[in-house]
């Protein structure tokens, strides 16, 4: 075993939506490794504070717009990359959206939104990466999924189909892909302390903790949320050598919530 082989170094690593959150921190990571970072964003606010974010942790990284949706923007921002930074050799579909509203009051267009961000933009986007990869000879793809991927609950329809549909494309990317030598996992994040999960943990108007909140942590036989640092880890893994016999898998990172019935009332 060398240990080595959990190193990044020369590699260059696009993670979709990196400005802050878990994609950000997955960055770091690879970061540390020795990875040449990539990500990309809708808009130059967030542009500007993507690169502050990575210049206040002293990561030169490189940030583009472009939308993950938009298959015309995508395809000709992996070529800019190619001619900039290098073929990309690491892939993190983590770019996405949750809209949290019941079905029947859920419009057929919020519906359509989400699922064209969480699972066409990871489609659109590996479609761009996977030529340079083949020619390359090596790649790594890593949907970020959810625990939505295997549940469901009330108001998260769209995130569950669109998660669930994530969790198969990772495993048809890596039937159709796997004898080029390019890997394709999922990261299943169990519920994360960032800006997408902010108002399930909202403290209520008389300072208590929001009941998802207490539910959540009654829930996680870790006793907590995880923190986006939780998963840097095993993002590291799955883009290293260390995984290369690892493919089409769906590694969740959840403190056990998905392992556990949940506490006797
Ligand atoms: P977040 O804080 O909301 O960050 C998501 C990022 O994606 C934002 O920077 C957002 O840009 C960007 N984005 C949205 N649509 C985009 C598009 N069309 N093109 C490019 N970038 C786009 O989310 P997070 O909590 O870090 O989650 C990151 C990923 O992990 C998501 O796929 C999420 O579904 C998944 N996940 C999260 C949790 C959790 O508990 N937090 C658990 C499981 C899975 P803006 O800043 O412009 O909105
Ligand atoms: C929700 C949460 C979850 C988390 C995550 C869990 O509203 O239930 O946002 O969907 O974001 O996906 O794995």
């Amino acid at each position: 075993m060398d240990m080595n082989d959990f190193r990044l170094d020369g590699k260059v690593a696009l993670i979709t939506g990196a400005v802050y959150g878990i994609g950000f921190a997955i960055a770091e990571a690879y970061a540390a490794a020795g990875a040449k970072i990539v990500f990309n964003c809708l808009d130059e606010k967030s542009l500007q504070m993507g690169l502050d974010n990575y210049h206040a942790k002293g990561i030169d990284a490189k940030g583009y717009i472009a939308d993950v949706t938009n298959e015309e923007q995508m395809q000709a921002l992996v070529k800019q990359i190619e001619e900039e930074v290098g073929t990309i050799d690491i892939l993190v579909n983590n770019a996405g959206i949750i809209k949290r509203i019941p079905m029947l009051e859920m419009s057929a267009e919020d519906f359509r939104k989400v699922v064209d961000i969480d699972l066409n933009g990871p489609f659109i986007c590996a479609k761009a990466v996977l030529p340079g990869m083949i020619k390359k000879g090596h790649g790594k793809i890593i949907n970020i999924c959810s625990m939505m991927s295997e549940l469901g609950r009330e108001t998260v329809s769209a995130y569950a189909a669109a998660k669930g549909g994530l969790k198969m494309l990772t495993k048809n990317i890596c039937s159709e892909y796997g004898e080029y030598n390019i890997q394709c996992n999922g990261i299943g994040p169990g519920y994360i302390a960032t800006p997408q999960t902010a108002p399930l943990r909202e403290r209520q108007p008389d300072g208590s903790r929001h009941p998802f909140d207490q539910f959540i942590v009654a829930k996680t036989p870790a006793g907590r949320w995880g923190t986006a640092e939780d998963l840097q880890g095993p993002a590291l893994f799955l883009a290293s050598d260390a995984s290369n016999f690892v493919n089409g898998q769906i590694l969740y990172v959840d403190g056990g919530i998905l392992a556990y019935i949940g506490k006797q009332p």
